[in-house]
């Protein structure tokens, strides 16, 4: 079983509109509401790879039952979100079918109050140290009264319990969990840059490593993945540019990294999983959605090439 932490959960709402323009009022053409925050985007992925996926994190008020309800309907996820008193968030994002340009706008998420903190980590360690467990995702911002180094203190109990951790966030909580050695951390490109100083890639992946992480696997858009590991640096790019929406690509990304960990492959073929997956994601219609038959189309043709390596 893989374990996936969304401590910010939300609704997510797409609207499609066929020009977006600023000072004007504009007719939705489409609308479509799922249950979104970066980990339950990363389990409904898994679960559709066939792996077995526990949801904790947070979920409250009307739109937390909605988002549990739509949970419940869907094969090979398990429900373990934690109550609070305070409503799951909302996010939109506004979809311009002229340019296919996605605009994202994401609430805060509700307060959490000490008891609901301790309640979660009570939750999560045992999750953790249950002897199924095979893999840990920790996604997404933190919604206010988490403690910001809350990725820090639950990647220190996932690797007192021995299991895999990937973090995959930003700012603050980010540089303060990657100083807690997680197993892999995926940033992308601007995260990486508040993170370690560096526009270059390739020299803020070394420096994002030398600050903990045990691998860097660096999301650069259309250019693919850059991962350094203790096995190997690779380089993982797409077969062609990807047009759509990019919504949930990155938690397709972390979707593939982890199957391939929890399955045991080798470094290249999680990397050409991962982006193969994530490219699928931004050409399906409905944003954090991919279609088997893209995906495996594209699987067959990522290039994976030798970056540089791990130790310089
Ligand atoms: O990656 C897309 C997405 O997962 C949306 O589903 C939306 O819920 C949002 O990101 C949440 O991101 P945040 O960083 O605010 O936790």
């Amino acid at each position: 079983m893989i374990l996936t932490v969304t401590l910010n959960t939300a609704l997510d709402l797409t609207y499609r509109v066929p020009a977006l323009t600023p000072h004007t009022s504009h007719r939705v053409t489409e609308v479509t509401e799922r249950p979104g925050g970066k980990g339950v985007n990363v389990a409904r992925v898994l679960a559709a790879l066939g792996h077995a996926v526990t949801v904790t994190g947070f979920a409250g008020g009307d739109t937390g039952r909605a988002l549990r309800e739509r949970l419940a309907t869907e094969p090979r996820l398990t429900d373990a979100l934690v109550p609070v008193a305070g409503a799951t968030r909302r996010t939109l994002a506004v979809v311009d079918a002229a340019t296919g340009d996605t605009t994202q706008l994401n609430e805060p998420g509700p307060t959490v109050t000490p008891a609901e903190w301790a309640a979660f980590l009570d939750s999560y360690e045992q999750l953790a140290r249950h002897e199924g467990t095979t893999a840990i995702a920790l996604c997404g911002s933190l919604p206010p009264g988490v403690p910001v180094g809350a990725y820090a203190l639950l990647i220190r109990a996932a690797r007192a319990a021995r299991v895999p951790v990937l973090l995959d966030t930003s700012g603050e909580p980010l540089r303060r969990g990657v100083a807690a050695r997680p197993d892999i951390v995926k940033p992308n490109a601007d995260e990486l840059a508040e993170l370690t100083g560096s526009h270059e890639p390739e020299r803020a992946t070394r420096d994002a490593r030398r600050r903990g992480a045990h691998a860097v696997v660096a999301s650069l858009g259309a250019d693919g993945l850059l991962a350094l590991t203790p096995d190997g640096g690779w380089r993982a790019r797409p077969p062609k540019r990807v047009r759509g929406n990019p919504t949930g690509a990155g938690d397709s990304a972390v979707a593939g990294l982890l199957s391939g960990l929890a399955e045991g492959l080798p470094w290249p073929e999680r990397l050409a999983r991962a982006v193969a997956l994530s490219a699928a994601t931004v050409a399906a219609p409905v944003a954090g959605e991919f279609d088997p038959t893209t995906y495996e189309d594209l699987l067959a043709r990522v290039a994976v090439t030798d970056a540089v390596p791990a130790s310089t």
